[in-house]
């Protein structure tokens, strides 16, 4: 079921030419009702068929902005167990596995063990998000999101009061992956949220994009989406969620801890050391557009952040 309430951070689709095949596809997939795939790769052939949305979901929300080409999302893409040239993903990683997957969540939870994409993903109870997504090197995508808000997974799991923080990595398989070997990043990648981050409303485990099935190149068969932060927290091909005391090192922050850090929310006023965080290449457009703070979302999310040093928390 697709959430009715509008909020004010939800996006609003602009008319494009990519666009009208998306709509076009959506109220086919309305149409369509719930779980039709004969054999499509079920579960998540049915995923498309659960977003049996509203009537128009879009209509008379404040912030209109295009969606990014679908052809960029799943064509142009950060995912270096792939390679690290932005067509690698989209060429290589037809080797990844999806099915089955299992998850192994430890740490301070009460349910800790293996579990199945279905155990933590309430199939029933998907929503699509549009999200501005930006990324640390400067450029930007608005992408239609499909899944559920990572509290609905964390809350399955009962954390305890130690848990501080929640940690993730990513699939480490050189069978699948096969850049792992070239890879700058010590695997498997690492990533983690402070507990109120990752239980904000606007946190998405995402299994699907633009009203389909997630992409190996995005991230499948689940991955981390958090708008306000830039792109590299939203951790692909999750096989581990922990829930740890203390902050986790993250994969960028070992590899240049003075570039990368743990918070990295978006922020004009905070330069990369190599490059102005200013300003940003929305991709599709030919002129650069301002950097927004926390991406947009500052209405939403800038009360986790009160008092503390935006600069020093990178
Ligand atoms: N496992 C893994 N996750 C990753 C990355 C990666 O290289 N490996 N790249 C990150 C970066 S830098 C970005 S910008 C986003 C890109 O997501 P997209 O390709 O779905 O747009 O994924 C993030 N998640
Ligand atoms: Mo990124």
């Amino acid at each position: 079921m697709l959430i009715k309430i509008k909020k004010p951070w939800e996006l609003s689709e602009n008319d494009v030419t990519s666009v009208g095949n998306y709509k076009t596809r959506r109220d086919f997939i309305k149409a369509a009702g719930i779980v039709t795939a004969a054999g499509m790769m079920a579960p998540y052939g049915a995923l498309a068929r659960t977003l049996t949305a509203a009537a128009n979901p879009y209509d008379g929300r404040d912030i209109k902005e295009e969606l990014t080409d679908k052809r960029a999302i799943l064509g142009y893409n950060n995912y270096y167990e792939f390679g690290m040239d932005k067509s690698d993903p989209s060429d290589n990683a037809h080797s990844l596995i999806t099915v089955p997957w299992s998850i192994t969540v430890d740490g301070h939870c009460e349910k800790p063990g293996t579990y199945g994409v279905e155990d933590l993903i309430d199939f029933n109870a998907l929503e699509e998000r549009i999200y501005r997504m930006r990324c640390v090197e400067a450029w930007s995508m608005v992408i239609p999101w499909v899944g559920v808000s990572l509290s609905e997974i964390i809350k399955k799991l009962e954390p305890t009061s130690k848990a501080k923080y929640v940690y993730f990595e990513t699939l480490e398989d050189e069978a699948q992956m096969p850049a792992l070997l070239r890879g700058v990043i010590k695997w498997p990648y690492k990533e983690g949220l402070r507990m109120d981050e990752a239980m904000h409303p606007l946190t998405l485990m995402a299994v699907g994009i633009y009203g389909e099935t997630l992409a190996n190149q995005n991230g499948a068969p689940l991955r981390l989406v958090v708008p306000w932060k830039y792109g590299f927290k939203g951790v692909k091909s999750i096989v581990k969620i922990s829930f740890w005391e203390d902050e986790p090192n993250t994969s960028w922050m070992r590899l240049a801890p003075h570039e990368y850090g743990f918070y990295a929310n978006v922020n004009p006023e905070v330069s990369h050391p190599r490059w102005s965080q200013a300003k940003e290449r929305r991709i599709g457009d030919f002129s650069r557009r301002p950097t927004l703070k926390f991406n947009g979302y500052g209405e939403e999310v800038a009360s986790l952040y009160a008092g503390m040093d935006l600069r020093k928390n990178y």
